[in-house]
Formats: C-alpha cells, sequence, structure tokens
C-alpha cells in the first residue's frame, strides 16, 4: 500500500494558500486565516471518510474507524499553525502526512483493528498570550485555569481566543486524557536544522526532545527627558534589559551536562520614544535543553546576573514563568519500530535529538510516542525559506504508513 505523494504534496501548497496577503507564510494561531485554513482541513479530512470534530481546546479530529471502536487510539498528530513570516511545512507536514495516510487506508477500504486519529493541535507555537502547544495541553492536562487568562497585548483573554477558533474554553477540562485513553502518538516534522542534510540521511529518528522554560522579564526604570537627563542619573531600562539579554546569551554558552540553548525573542519598551529614557521593558525568554538540570542551572544564574544588573542601574526587575515544557526521551522500542518502518523506504536513516519542542512533549505524559523528521532545505526554518523536499516528504510520510500497519493490522 502506497501513499499518494503528489496528492499530499498539492495539498501542502493548497494549505499554504491560507496565508496573510503579502506575509508569507503567516497562519497565526487564534486569527480568521488559521480559522479559515482549519475549515479546508475539516473538508479535506471529510472527503477522506474521516469523522470530524472539534474539541474544547479547538483542537481538530479527524478519526477513521477501527474494526474495535472501543481500542484506544493512534494518533497522528502536529500543528497548522505558523509563527509571523514563517513556512509551508512546520507542523503542516505531520498533519496533512497523516492526512494522507488515513486516506490511503481509506482507498484501499483497509480497516486497521484499532482506530487512526489524525489531529490538527491549537496553537503549537508560542502564541500571541505567550503559551505555545496549547491544545495538546489541554489533552495532558498542563492548560490550567489561570493559563486561560493570560492576556495578549489588546488584553484578550487565552481562553477568549480559544472561543474564537472553536472550541469552549469552560469545558476543556473535558479534553483530559487518561493514561489508557492513546495507544500510540506518532508526529511527523521537518528537522528544522541541518543534521539530517550534513549526514546525507533521508529519514530522522528522533531519540529525545528538549524541555523549554519560557520567562517573562519585567524591568521597571523611570522614564525622564532624553535630553536634560545626565547619563549617571538615569534608571534606564533599556539598557538595563539589553545588558540582562547579554547576560543570558553568555549563561547559555557556557557549558553544561547537554548542550543548552537560550533565546530573548519577543521585547516591548515603553514608552518607546526616541527622546525618553526607557522607563519600562518586559521581554520573553526562553531556556532549551534535553537536561532538565541545565535548564534549572541557567535559570537560576541568568535570574541572579539579572538582579545584580538591576542593583548596579537602580532598576527593578522581577520574573514569571509562563510554562516549562519538560525535555522526554523516546522510547527505544519505538525508535525501532519506526526504523524498522523507515528502512522500507530507505536506507539512510539516523537517530537524532530535536531542538525545536513539538506537541509529542505533551503526548509523552499520556502515551509511548514516536517522532519522524525529513530534511528541511539549508536545515532552516521559522522563515519564508523554510522548505522541504517532495520526495523526502512522500518517505515520511510513507514510513508513517508502514508504521501504523504494523502496529495497527488487524489480528486474523
Ligand atoms: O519553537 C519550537 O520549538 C517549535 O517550532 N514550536
Ligand atoms: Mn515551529
Ligand atoms: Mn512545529
Amino acid at each position: 500500500m502506497k501513499i499518494n505523494s503528489s496528492r499530499l504534496w498539492d495539498m501542502v501548497h493548497e494549505l499554504a494558500g491560507f496565508t496573510i496577503p503579502g506575509k508569507p507564510w503567516t497562519r497565526r494561531s487564534f486569527s480568521p486565516i488559521y480559522n479559515e485554513g482549519r475549515q479546508w482541513l475539516m473538508k479535506e479530512m471529510k472527503a477522506c471518510g474521516l469523522e470530524v470534530k472539534m474539541d474544547a481546546a479547538a483542537n481538530v479530529i479527524g478519526r477513521l474507524e477501527g474494526k474495535n471502536p472501543a481500542l484506544p487510539p493512534i494518533i497522528i498528530g502536529s500543528h497548522t499553525d505558523t509563527v509571523t513570516d514563517g513556512g509551508r511545512f512546520d507542523g503542516i507536514a505531520g498533519v496533512l502526512a497523516g492526512l494522507e495516510v488515513a486516506r490511503t487506508l481509506h482507498d484501499h477500504s483497509f480497516q486497521l483493528d484499532r482506530p487512526l486519529e489524525i489531529v490538527d493541535f491549537t496553537a503549537e507555537e508560542p502564541s500571541e498570550y505567550g503559551l505555545s502547544t496549547v491544545g495538546s495541553r489541554a489533552w495532558s492536562g498542563n492548560l490550567s485555569e489561570e493559563m486561560l487568562t493570560y492576556t495578549n497585548t489588546e488584553g484578550q483573554t487565552l481562553g477568549e481566543a480559544i472561543a474564537f477558533a472553536g472550541g469552549k474554553p469552560d469545558e476543556i477540562a473535558a479534553c483530559l486524557k487518561k493514561q489508557r485513553d492513546i495507544y500510540l502518538y506518532l508526529e511527523l516534522h521537518i528537522e528544522q536544522g541541518p543534521v539530517l542534510l550534513h549526514e546525507q540521511a533521508d529519514l530522522g529518528i528522533v531519540t529525545g526532545i528538549v524541555g523549554i522554560q519560557r520567562y517573562k522579564i519585567i524591568v521597571d526604570g523611570k522614564p525622564n527627558h532624553a535630553g536634560t537627563t545626565p547619563m549617571h542619573l538615569r534608571n534606564d531600562a533599556l539598557a538595563a534589559a539589553s545588558q540582562m539579554i547579554l547576560a543570558l546569551e553568555e549563561v547559555a554558552s557556557r557549558t553544561y551536562e547537554e548542550s543548552v540553548v537560550g533565546t530573548a525573542g519577543v521585547i516591548a519598551n515603553y514608552p518607546n520614544g526616541s527622546n525618553v529614557v526607557p522607563g519600562k521593558v518586559e521581554f520573553l525568554l526562553e531556556i532549551r535543553s534535553t537536561s532538565e538540570k541545565a535548564i534549572d542551572e541557567v535559570s537560576e544564574s541568568f535570574i541572579k546576573k539579572a538582579q545584580n544588573i538591576a542593583s548596579q542601574r537602580a532598576v527593578h526587575v522581577a520574573h514569571e514563568d509562563i510554562s516549562r515544557s519538560q525535555a522526554i526521551t523516546i522510547d527505544k522500542d519505538i525508535q525501532s519500530l519506526l526504523h524498522k518502518a523507515g528502512s522500507k523506504v530507505t536506507d539512510r536513516l539516523l537517530e537524532l535529538p530535536s531542538g525545536a519542542g513539538h506537541d509529542a512533549n505533551q503526548m509523552s505524559l499520556l502515551a509511548p510516542v514516536g517522532m519522524l523528521f525529513i530534511p528541511c532545505k539549508d536545515g532552516r526554518s521559522h522563515c519564508p525559506e523554510e522548505w522541504a523536499d517532495q520526495q523526502d516528504l512522500a518517505k515520511g510520510a510513507q514510513t508513517l504508513l508502514n508504521t501504523v500497519l504494523e502496529v495497527g493490522k488487524p489480528s486474523k
């Protein structure tokens, strides 16, 4: 049984068409264009014979019934939201490859022994509310009431955003899954890095996924006239924040038991006037590693340094814990299952960890997870240049189908 590579490729490019005009490719979670893209996805799922629903966290779920509907399903998931000016494959490749697997089974009237569900998880990327993996958090129990009150810059809450996306924020608790509710979770994703290319591998078998700690840092100084305030009498919040961001870079660049990355990617300066000494700065930072211990060490050293900088500069610094996803290792037997399925497609397979976070982080709290990577051009992602090769995508999707046929073949 073979997936249909050109059909899958066409779907990737059809979904890419749902983007903010002039900002390829941008389909931010909780935006009108995101909802339009998901309406298209649900139509495609129905056309493949899937039973389609949206749950209270606005996750889109397409279900292909199995011989034993009561058995916990195999789930193939990822996300269709993008970063701003992002790409056409991050997340999308995984959802549509899953859909192609389901469609191929349906076309062959092949029924697995158990249901297969294809899931587009809500807001995998860090949203305007600061939180990422919103939909899969609802399943794992890591979407708290307090998180639903996180606001965007206009003061709207995450709960309101989930409602705008078609969810029911008051019924999030109903999304909670128990350990026995899911048989296996699989996710195909572009690597978003250069390793597969560098090692000339066609497919990556993911061995582990980084944990991510995210903080909001608030620096309070004193706004003042930029012309009349002497340098030694300033409480400049932006100068202090800049020194703190360089301190993050220095701390994250040290050596730990596993590699660490630290990034400050969002910053807001108030009142942001060219002739005003900055009075207040808020910035978001994230620290990632496959070692929880290393994440904690970097967090601790950074917070200490930020406090020292604040006292030297007579400003105040506070940090708010936005979210923490745990680092995970993938079960060896799941890695070998994927390896066996992939070796029917290519002999150029490579085991490697993921420096990107995924819904699989949350799903690993509920079920065995397996992740497959396909190469991406120049190893780049989260940019309009993000690209994957049609043949590589086809090999990844075929490997997913081989895996599903292996674990879900009906008992005689
Ligand atoms: O940020 C990440 O690791 C993923 O692309 N959401
Ligand atoms: Mn991403
Ligand atoms: Mn992704």
